[in-house]
């Protein structure tokens, strides 16, 4: 070849690199929208009749909206560490159940969360709101360990705490319900230093709003990418709102919470423009677990799903989940199998960053946000708030199809009609498994051993074996942080040494 032909090709292989890095352009931001305990059936685009989510709905409109996303666990704690670190909560050791104010164990620290995972690629990092994966003897397991820069938050649930006094508007107004009366009084974080105890809730969602304006102005001007975790409480039992929203929805509390929740995501998407990033940040929404429905009219909704909260039915971890990016992510529905635990994966890919030297159980979702629109995730596993090796997953999805090994009701879906969702249900195992076509039975109704089990039915249930094997058979459960138990001089207080605890616990 001719010295002259070589050269060209050489400038325009390497002309063709630079365009193709051009395209994938300067590593993206992100943020992440997680709300609390909100179900499948409770946002306007997902059918609700009554909800007002008009910056939900939006994003979801001019994003991909998923409807067969899944949280990793029913319940808090569990599920949190899943999305951080792209791995099962029993990999960590975050079950059985949830943390509490004076839990010993957290997130374990040798963990990698996404927070570190992009500090490592030079990225600003985030958490605002809730943290629920632990304290620890001076903080040692709050967010600014776990690679996040900044944290102003509440270290657990708002109910974790005596929560009736949590005025609402107007003045005076007695919330719903009772809350653990014999913690200390539930404490504003920012990083490691109580700022507040109790919060002010009805005045809190202003300073999440302002915290995160600030942050994302700073990361701006900067030129810096940034991960912002926005953790709302909302729409957690019990429920508050700020003055402009108090009695505004249609719904009632719930749905005055679930209307300020929409709002901060409004605030937050005008933001991003108002700093020109708009089209350089994906925004990614969805839950943490399926609805209180023990919480009745103050609870979520499932939709049409089976059972809520608690629970290894689709009520308890099908969840709504929205990608948005402007001029990356298509508008569109996708049907495709999704998680949080495929966050992890699919950020540290747009960032061009590498994956944790770790067991992971997320996929990079790439393909269904900007591709083919395949999913490279096939299979879910359920496993409920108490995992146990022995028993394994009590449920698992492999395609349209979902087979329960074992079922087993939760307080947390009392009052719904199916009393198969309750508290007092008890543990049930199945054999032959249940087996429901999700597409064309998305409530988990209709047995299809009951009904036909013909060969095709058989060869499903037996594909579903198999991955159940192949995957329980690599799945190491860590130590449970939940089993190191509590202790009451752990919880935070503002005064240390003040009496009579935990009441004294108190600071403006
Ligand atoms: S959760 O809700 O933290 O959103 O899962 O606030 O499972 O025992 C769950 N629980 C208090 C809670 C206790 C919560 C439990
Ligand atoms: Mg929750």
């Amino acid at each position: 070849m001719a010295a002259w032909l070589r050269g060209l090709l050489w400038l325009l292989a390497l002309l063709a690199l630079l365009a193709l890095r051009g395209a994938a352009g300067a590593p993206p931001s992100f943020v992440v929208l997680l709300a609390d305990d909100l179900g499948f059936g409770d946002l306007g685009c997902y059918g609700h009749p009554s909800s007002d989510t008009p910056n939900l709905d939006r994003m979801a409109a001019q994003g991909l909206r998923f409807t067969n996303f899944y949280s990793s666990s029913p319940v808090c704690s569990p599920s949190r560490a899943a999305l951080l670190t792209g791995r099962f909560q029993m990999r960590s050791g975050v079950y059985p159940g949830v943390f509490y104010p004076g839990s010993r164990g957290g997130l374990p620290l040798s963990e990698v969360t996404i927070a570190e995972v992009l500090k490592a690629q030079g990225y600003a990092t985030a958490i605002v709101g809730k943290w629920h994966l632990g304290l620890g003897v001076n903080g040692s397991f709050l967010p600014i360990h776990q690679g996040f820069d900044h944290f102003l938050g509440v270290p657990y649930s708002h109910d974790q705490g005596p929560c009736q006094n949590l005025t609402c508007f107007p003045p005076d107004t007695k919330c719903f319900g009772t809350c653990d009366q014999g913690s200390v009084p539930v404490p504003l974080l920012w990083n490691q230093t109580i700022v507040q105890q109790p919060v002010s809730f009805p005045e809190l969602v202003p300073l999440y709003n302002k915290f995160s304006q600030d942050f994302i102005a700073d990361c701006a001007r900067r030129g810096l990418p940034f991960l912002l975790y926005y953790a709302s409480h909302h729409t957690h039992y019990p429920q508050f709102a700020s003055q402009p929203f108090v009695g505004r929805s249609r719904r009632g509390p719930f749905g005055d919470a679930l209307l300020e929740f929409d709002a901060s995501v409004g605030h937050l998407l005008q933001t991003l423009q108002d700093n020109g990033i708009a089209n350089s940040t994906l925004v990614f929404f969805t839950s943490d677990n399926g609805p209180s429905t023990m919480r009745m009219a103050r609870g979520g909704s499932a939709g049409l799903l089976r059972c809520g909260k608690g629970t290894t039915y689709d009520g308890g971890m099908r969840e709504p989940a929205v990608a948005y990016w402007p001029g990356h992510v298509a508008p569109g529905v996708t049907h495709e199998l999704g998680s949080t635990l495929d966050i992890l994966p699919t950020l540290a890919a747009l960032a061009g960053a590498t994956l944790p030297k770790v067991a992971l159980d997320g996929y990079d979702l790439s393909p269904v946000l900007f591709g083919s629109g395949q999913s490279p995730r096939r299979t879910m596993f359920f496993y409920p708030p108490s995992p146990s090796a022995l028993q394994g997953s009590f449920a698992v999805r492999l395609g349209r199809h979902k087979a329960h090994y074992f079922t087993q009701g939760s307080f947390h879906s009392d009052t719904t009609p199916d009393q198969a969702c309750h508290g007092l249900t008890p543990l049930t195992p199945h054999v032959p498994p249940l087996l429901f076509d999700l597409d064309s039975d998305p409530a988990e109704n209709y047995d299809l051993l009951q009904s036909a089990a013909g060969p095709e039915v058989l060869q499903v249930l037996q594909e579903i074996k198999q991955q159940k094997v192949l995957f329980e058979q690599h799945l190491q459960f860590g130590e449970s942080q939940m089993r190191k138990g509590r202790d009451p001089a752990l919880e935070p207080c503002c005064v240390p040494s003040c009496t009579p605890k935990p009441a004294c616990c108190r600071c403006s």
